[in-house]
């Protein structure tokens, strides 16, 4: 199969799990699972998932476990971080995977609870849908809360915000940000993937590491899509950095500089992948693929 139809399989089964395993539109409150389910529905790239899904599947089939909750989970952990970040009082967007954000749709205070319970569904799926493997799922859903927690994803965001209109941040500050707002949950991605495919320690260590890079050259190209493309592209609000007056890759390096950047990352990336056993054309041809976006 090739990649781009690989792809589809991939995120067409991430879509359907989305549909089965987050509560109906029509669950009480209305208005919160129809705010949670309008941002999951918006789109959106799907990549943490489908790196779930294909990790998974790169080990020895018969040790392998379903991975489908966990990739939804993840999912639904992204897109809280995502409707929080859009809110007035972090990044204040009007625009998020081509629609208007989920507090423009709705309000501020179900934004809010919106992402809270997106939050709390992400840990309750993976508690739920592994217990019967109990090993399993305290070490998924303790990756998760330390990925998302105060020294990963919060921490970076929150120096990201103290970043904010200063001209004067170290490189070594912008990776710790990009580190965590961003690497941790692709690092998340293949560590859940790497267990549900019932990978060796070694093997789990060497996949988190690819994350890290991979994880790196996304956020790279994320600042330069941001300086380079236009919002109907992006399907989110472009240019912000500059606006803002934000340190990112771009102007710390230049747009030549953090292509190379990027570029140095996605091959640590693949170079990596390859000490891993199975079937990994489609992961090298994911790293490409997101190095090269376009949005
Ligand atoms: C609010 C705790 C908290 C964290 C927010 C997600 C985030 C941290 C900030 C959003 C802005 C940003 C540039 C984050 C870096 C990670 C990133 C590039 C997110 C966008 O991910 P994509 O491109 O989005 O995979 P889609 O919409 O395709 O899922």
């Amino acid at each position: 199969m090739d990649f781009t139809t690989k792809l589809r399989a991939l995120v067409g089964r991430v879509e359907a799990g989305l549909d089965r395993y987050v509560p109906t539109p029509d669950t009480r409150p209305a208005i919160l699972h129809a705010a949670m389910r309008y941002s999951l529905e918006s789109g959106g790239k799907r990549i943490r998932p489908v790196i779930v899904l294909a990790t998974a599947e790169v080990f020895d089939p018969a040790a392998r476990h379903d991975p489908l909750p966990a990739a939804v989970a993840l999912e639904c952990l992204h897109t809280y971080s995502l409707i929080h970040d859009d809110l007035p009082c972090m990044d204040d967007d009007d625009l998020r995977r081509g629609r208007p954000t989920v507090h423009k749709a709705f309000d501020e205070a179900t934004a809010l609870l919106a992402g809270d319970a997106l939050l709390t569904h992400a840990l309750g799926l993976l508690l739920s849908a592994y217990a019967s493997e109990p090993a399993l799922a305290a070490a998924m859903g303790a990756d998760m809360a330390e990925a998302a927690g105060s020294r990963r994803l919060i921490g970076g965001q929150v120096e990201d915000l103290a970043a904010e209109g200063r001209t004067d941040v170290p490189a070594a500050d912008l990776e710790f940000i990009h580190l965590n707002k961003t690497a941790a949950l692709l690092e998340l991605a293949f560590s859940m993937g790497a267990r549900l495919g019932g990978a060796s320690e070694h093997h789990r260590a060497v996949a988190i590491g690819v994350g890290r890079d991979l994880g790196l050259a996304f956020q790279i190209v994320d600042d330069i899509l941001d300086a380079t493309a236009e919002s109907a592209t992006l399907g989110k609000t472009a240019g912000k950095d500059a606006k803002a007056g934000k340190t990112t890759y771009v102007s710390t390096f230049g747009v030549d500089g953090a292509r190379r950047r990027a570029r140095a990352h996605a091959d640590a990336a693949r170079d990596a992948l390859r000490s891993l056993p199975g079937d990994l054309a489609f992961l090298v041809a994911l790293i490409e693929a997101l190095t090269d976006r376009k949005k």
